[in-house]
């Protein structure tokens, strides 16, 4: 049994690379994989179900025969894609996952998720991510014009830039405590999450003395990332974008 695991592509019109390095990962490595699970931030922002940009149904089409050949395909959103919905996930084949999501991986109680939620010290961030989630909030910028909600977007990232040129390195990581009490919470020895682009197999000690791993994915920007487990063997494995394509 093989399983994949991405995060981070950040995938958008600007970057045709990174767009084709993923759609010939679907069709040669996944294609050979009975499980993939994506990360969250597959895209750089995604502001609703109903955009169908080109981008859009080329990701779609991918995934969907992906899926049609018999890979399985989960999703878990990412702070930039939090409001990928039913209808994207039906047309793509998708499951959906819940923002932690526990299960068993090489024969270990593993939680996945995108890790956002490990960075507490971050409390702008936070507060964003609180805010954001709000659904009538949702609600509302669903409802407004595709242009207004991409210029939207836009500012945010603009902001989001601006702001983490402000924060630390150490602030925009997970905090141990957050991810002692995460681990101690679902009794779970294995995690896998993206979101810091600080790719890395992490092997720490609970407070309660539980030796565990943290396994941090890479983003796709000059290398793409993935991690493959087969059985009870785990790679977390890097490669140039353009050797990919
Ligand atoms: O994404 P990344 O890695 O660059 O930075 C993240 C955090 N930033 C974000 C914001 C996303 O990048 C952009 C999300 C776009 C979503 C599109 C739909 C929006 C719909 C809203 C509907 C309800 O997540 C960043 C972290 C960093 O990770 C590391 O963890 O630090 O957090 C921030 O930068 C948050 C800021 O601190 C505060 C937010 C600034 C918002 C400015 C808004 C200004 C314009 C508003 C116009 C209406
Ligand atoms: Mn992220």
């Amino acid at each position: 049994m093989t399983k994949l695991f991405i995060a981070d592509l950040h995938l958008s019109e600007a970057r045709p690379d990174l767009t084709n390095a993923f759609i010939h990962f679907l069709a040669t490595k996944a294609t050979q994989a009975d499980e993939l699970y994506i990360l969250g931030d597959l895209f750089e922002f995604w502001i609703g179900d109903d955009e169908q940009s080109p981008l859009q149904q080329q990701i779609t089409h991918a995934l969907k025969t992906l899926s049609e050949q018999g890979c399985r395909l989960f999703y878990s959103h990412g702070n930039r894609d939090f409001m990928i919905g039913k209808r994207f996930a039906r047309e793509c084949g998708m499951t959906l996952l819940p923002p932690i999501y526990p299960c068993e991986m090489a024969g270990e109680r593993t939680l996945l998720l995108h890790g956002d939620q490990l960075c507490t010290d971050d409390e702008a961030y936070q507060r964003f991510r609180r805010i954001t989630s709000w659904p009538w909030l949702q609600w509302v910028f669903l409802h407004l014009p595709l242009s207004r909600r991409v210029k939207i977007a836009q500012q945010i990232r603009q902001g989001s830039h601006k702001g983490k040129q402000q924060k630390s390195r150490s602030i925009m990581d997970v905090t141990p405590g957050s991810v002692n009490d995460c681990f101690e919470q679902h009794q779970a020895t294995l995690m896998i999450h993206g979101h810091t682009h600080r790719p890395m197999i992490h092997e720490l000690s609970l407070n309660n003395g539980q030796k565990v791993r943290r396994i941090v994915l890479g983003d796709w920007n000059t290398d793409l990332w993935y991690l493959q487990i087969d059985d009870r063997d785990i790679n977390l494995i890097s490669q140039p974008i353009t050797s990919a394509e």
